[in-house]
């Protein structure tokens, strides 16, 4: 279908006019890699009679994520949430651990789960990073341990949490969720801190459909990691360890081969869609886009705009029209962990702590990337933003 031309608001779907877009663009489709390498995996497990725990699959993906990365050990896990809840087990995070409140819940539940307080830290607005200064103040002599998040694939400040960790005596370890494919200062995202957290869910620029993975360069923490992920066994009817069910299956890491042969081609893809995203926005005052550091590499699956404070059309008026076109924008993470349960009831007064959480919070929209976006769509996207914000 051709591309709905605007040139006014009048055609715009939240006044009548009809949608820009069939189908719904979603900002989480998934990226699929081989089909057909896939399924003949997938064909070749089914003929192994080989399913979970621990299979050659499994094996291989690890390897090969660990190489892909640089580090020495990547431990495979069900999700990227299991896969905190398992580090931070192995970590033996207690009492108060500090972490951003702009981040996906999980971050904050996979400690809470475990009797763990998250206490939050405010942000850089600037790269919506922990800001060192503010886990300073956060610290109390109940924290033992700092989550710092690389949102958006955007590392977090990991020589000043580093020097903080080491000043305190606590653990540092990262929920790198986002970071697939990312490096800091050169090096890639996997080996900082005491290990770094991935998820793998379908939505991710990388994915295995459900899956994650925790990467380390420390021998005892992987072999306690891998513990912890089959219920504490060591060989058959042997459990020395508490544990869990964090396996990741076969046919996941399947699908995780599959798509890591494809990674260079999706990251192309959402770079360009990036830069026309770039492009699209330049002329339009009161919205800018999160821009990321040239020098690093970045997989570029979020296109985060930002909407100022006197931009004529509200960030919640941009969301609904953009929603109305079937483009299906999303205000992650508003509102901020801490306004969510439980953690509302725990601090109801953090945002005083959190100023610079709360304005990023309700400045925020994510647009649609990957390679399923119809080519075209951004500029559709972009005259919509464009008409919107017209006075
Ligand atoms: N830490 C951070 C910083 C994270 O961002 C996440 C996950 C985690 C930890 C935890 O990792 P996991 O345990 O999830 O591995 C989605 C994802 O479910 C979640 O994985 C992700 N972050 C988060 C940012 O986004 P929702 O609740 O927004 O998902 P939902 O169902 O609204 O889907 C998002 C969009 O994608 C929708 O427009 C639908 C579309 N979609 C989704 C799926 C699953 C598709 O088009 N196809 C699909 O198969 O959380």
């Amino acid at each position: 279908m051709p591309m709905k031309v605007i040139q006014s608001k009048a055609d715009l779907a939240v006044n009548g006019a009809p949608p820009a877009f069939d189908q719904p663009l979603h900002v989480g489709r998934p990226n699929i890699g081989n089909r057909e390498a896939f399924l003949e995996r997938v064909g070749w497990i089914l003929d192994n009679h080989w399913l979970t725990n621990d299979g050659p699959v499994v094996r291989e993906f690890e390897r090969r994520i660990a190489g892909y990365l640089g580090v020495k050990h990547c431990v495979a896990m069900c999700n990227g949430t299991i896969a905190l809840e398992i580090a931070i087990r192995a970590l033996g995070f207690a009492g108060e651990v500090i972490v951003p409140s702009w981040t996906f819940v999980a971050t904050a539940h996979a400690l809470y789960w475990q009797g763990i307080t998250p206490v939050f830290a405010d942000i850089d607005p600037a790269t919506h990073n922990l800001d060192p200064a503010a886990v300073r103040r956060m610290i109390t002599p109940r924290t033992t341990g700092i989550i710092g998040v690389h949102l958006w694939g955007l590392a977090a400040p990991v020589e000043e949490l580093q020097a903080i960790a080491d000043e305190h005596g606590l653990k540092l370890m990262y929920d790198a969720a986002h970071a697939f494919g990312s490096t800091c200062k050169g090096q890639t995202i996997g080996q900082f801190g005491k290990c770094e957290v991935f998820s793998f869910h379908a939505t991710k620029a990388f994915n295995t459909m459900e899956g994650g993975a925790v990467t380390t360069n420390d021998d005892e923490l992987a072999e306690t990691m891998r513990l912890i992920r089959n219920f504490g066994f060591k060989g058959y009817d042997n459990v020395i360890h508490p544990g869990t069910n964090g396996k990741m299956i076969e046919v996941c890491a399947a699908m995780g081969l599959a798509n890591l042969d494809a990674f260079d081609d999706i990251v192309a893809t959402n770079t360009r869609n990036y830069s026309a995203y770039c492009q699209a926005m330049a002329g339009i005052s009161g919205v800018r886009l999160l821009s990321y550091d040239q020098g690093e590499r970045n997989s570029h699956h979020y296109v985060v705009l930002e909407v100022d404070e006197d931009c004529p059309a509200s960030r919640d008026e941009i969301v609904a029209a953009l929603q109305a076109e079937n483009i299906l924008a999303r205000k992650y993470f508003w509102p901020g962990a801490h306004r969510m349960q439980p953690y509302r009831d725990l601090y109801p007064h953090a945002g005083l702590m959190l100023t610079n959480t709360r304005k990023i919070a309700d400045r925020v929209v994510v647009l649609p990337n990957g390679t399923a976006l119809p080519d075209g769509a951004v500029e559709t996207i972009g005259s919509v933003i464009a008409c919107l914000v017209s006075k």
